[in-house]
């Protein structure tokens, strides 16, 4: 192990106590983990400011990030060309990340309605005839079926269609979608803009920051209001639309007297198939006569927030605590799908004789176990998983150390569920949140969103800054791992209200919901852009979701796939800030362009900022000015 480590103060990179204590017993017990590598490797200053332009074999080309105007690549490519790019391709990663899910999904419905995965079945034919409706598709007098082919026709189209505007777009508020038309961003099929999104920023072609950037968001909106979208409903079709159920969270959610599995990855699939089979009679049979109480299944990250919103399961935690969760020595198997699996957690699996295992194609590890899911028959895999970590258990060593802490919180708020709760019907207007925040006792929405980054204090900054919005009458939205990090705090259940501004408080009170509202997982900000269709249509608050009360924040963002995530809400009209770092040279063109001028354009636009405190204040300013803009300022 480096040396530097031990210079590091644990309290310098957690606030989640389980965490730290798991640093500890890591470093006690010789075991290296992403922190510590994090605070051996210092980022690369070029491409933090994503400086540095590979595209072709000329370069690389580095620009001078303190003065970037005085050089150009050696075809000639400006730093505008060169950040544009390089942001372009980030949007690219993201969206196809979030849209391959997608049509996984879609897929597994397609084989469900024609009777080739009898394993699952609708559980929210409601919801099928919800969206089923906004889509225009007939549904009166037909069967139930009939109506599913045609929405999975209609769906697929999100994904592989050529020309035209992806189905969703008839959600979009109508003067947002007129923008986009104005502007040429309506996004065809995602496939098409992920294609032509690589083709732009390939040597030589389109050099223009601004073209750039209208491809940019275009690609991006076949994200939020398309692949991410399509999953959301799809996944509440097939498992059921979360309402709020109580939930713990952290890792004190481990039994030393039970066996424990953890899955952790994106793609709701192998989880619904392990909850199947860790209530198998014969495989919890199998584990009590290998001397334990039962089968206690786990969900971390994404998967796990979605198991955690549908069926109230126990979550061990967030990105930057994967690693530290195998350090207790009571995860009796940990099994992943796609997405934010670091390659290490092999490596620190076997330090503690965990079974680690991958079960999809796409995502294999080196010389890690895999076990393909087929989902024409996905029991097989997870069951042969459970098997695994019931052996595993009968062989535990002794040496098992689990933090106690949890945070018992309230979850599972679907868009349907938040208007419910606040007085309105399941699947109706959204005019009693409207009237709050024209009455002023709410503020304004804010949504606080993202991953946890070892460069950043794990934490720390989601739960700050959520404190400050909701003590300033903010009511926030949250999914992904920053839910998480509100939930191990203990933010997420109605107790939160006390922390709330007067007229926050009161709302809360009336209707006994936490300030904090978890809506699950990253694709589920597409709920949030539901949400905030619905509030402009209901009326009062504008005519376009620009001119909503309402902003944006992913504070320790690391993957590409926020990036994706923040371009789609600033091209729907979000004033969206990242925290921590921004890959950006400072003082371009295109710096302006993302942080300025998109706004004068009727979008939404980026900001950044590193202090909690600094991140709310400018969310709180611009609601405020959103405010005033639409006369409801007292
Ligand atoms: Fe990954 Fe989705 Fe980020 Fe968490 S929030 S670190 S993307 S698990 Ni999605």
């Amino acid at each position: 192990m480096a040396k530097l480590q031990e210079l590091i103060n644990v309290s310098d990179l957690t606030t989640c106590e389980a965490t730290a204590q798991m640093i500890t017993k890591a470093r006690k017990d010789g075991v290296e983990l992403f922190f510590d590598r994090a605070s051996n490797m210092k980022a690369c200053p070029i491409g933090a400011e994503s400086a540095c332009c590979k595209h072709c074999s000329m370069g690389p080309c580095r620009m001078n990030v303190n003065s970037p105007y005085d050089r150009v690549g050696i075809c000639g490519a400006t730093i505008d060309t060169i950040v544009a790019r390089n942001f372009g391709r980030m949007v690219a990663a993201g969206t196809a990340a979030h849209t391959d899910h997608g049509m996984g999904m879609l897929e597994l419905f397609r084989d469900v309605i024609n009777g080739k995965n009898t394993d699952f079945k609708i559980q929210d034919p409601m919801k099928l005839l919800e969206v089923a409706k906004a889509l225009d598709i007939v549904t009166e007098g037909r069967e139930l079926k009939e109506i599913a082919l045609d929405l999975y026709a209609e769906l697929e189209k999100t994904y592989t269609q050529v020309d035209g505007e992806i189905p969703m777009m008839k959600r979009v508020p109508p003067k947002t979608l007129e923008s986009w038309r104005k502007e040429g961003i309506v996004p065809r099929g995602a496939m098409r803009e992920i294609m032509e999104m690589m083709h732009r920023t390939a040597i030589g072609v389109d050099q223009d920051y601004e073209n750039l950037t209208k491809q940019i968001s275009r690609t991006a909106l076949a994200d939020g209001w398309g692949g991410s979208m399509v999953s959301t409903d799809i996944t509440d079709i097939l498992f059921g639309t979360p309402s709020p159920v109580e939930v713990e969270v952290g890792m004190g959610v481990l039994k030393e007297d039970k066996v424990n599995i953890i899955v952790h990855g994106h793609e709701p699939i192998l989880l619904e198939a392990m909850i199947i089979s860790a209530a198998d009679p014969e495989l919890k049979k199998m584990a009590i006569e290998a001397g334990a109480k039962g089968i206690n299944l786990i969900g971390m990250c994404c998967s796990g927030l979605d198991a955690l919103s549908r069926h109230g399961l126990p979550h061990a935690g967030n990105f930057s605590s994967t690693e530290a969760v195998l350090v207790t020595g009571a995860v009796d198997a940990m099994c992943v799908d796609v997405q934010c699996i670091k390659q290490d957690l092999k490596r620190v699996a076997e330090c503690y004789d965990t079974p680690f295992i991958t079960t999809n194609y796409r995502a294999k590890i080196e010389g890690a176990l895999h076990i393909q899911l087929d989902e024409h028959d996905p029991l097989k895999c997870t069951e042969e998983i459970v098997i695994k970590a019931i052996t595993r258990f009968k062989t535990r060593g002794k040496t098992i150390e689990i933090p106690r802490k949890t945070g018992l919180g309230v979850h599972g708020f679907s868009y349907e569920y938040i208007n419910y709760m606040l007085g309105g019907s399941f699947r109706g207007s959204y005019k009693p949140l409207n009237e709050n925040i024209i009455n002023g006792r709410i503020r304004g929405v804010a949504g606080v969103v993202g991953c946890t980054n070892p460069r950043s204090k794990q934490d720390f900054s989601h739960v700050e800054l959520v404190k400050e919005l909701i003590r300033n009458d903010v009511l926030v939205l949250q999914t992904g791992c920053s839910q998480l990090a509100l939930a191990k705090a203990g933010l997420t259940g109605p107790g939160a209200a006390a922390m709330a501004g007067p007229g926050l408080a009161e709302v809360c009170e009336t209707v006994g919901m936490p300030p904090v509202l978890g809506l699950g997982s990253c694709v589920d900000n597409s709920r949030i852009l539901i949400a905030a269709s619905k509030m402009v249509r209901t009326g009062g608050l504008g005519e376009t979701i620009a001119d909503l009360p309402a902003a944006g924040c992913a504070p320790e963002w690391m993957s590409e796939k926020a990036i994706a995530i923040g371009q789609y809400f600033v091209a729907s009209g979000v004033y969206t800030i990242f925290g921590h770092t921004f890959p950006m040279t400072k003082g371009t063109k295109f710096e302006k362009h993302l942080f300025e001028e998109l706004e004068t354009k009727g979008f939404g636009k980026w900001g950044f900022a590193d202090d909690p405190l600094e991140m709310a204040r400018l969310m709180i300013a611009h609601i405020d000015k959103k405010r005033q803009a639409l006369g409801i300022d007292k």
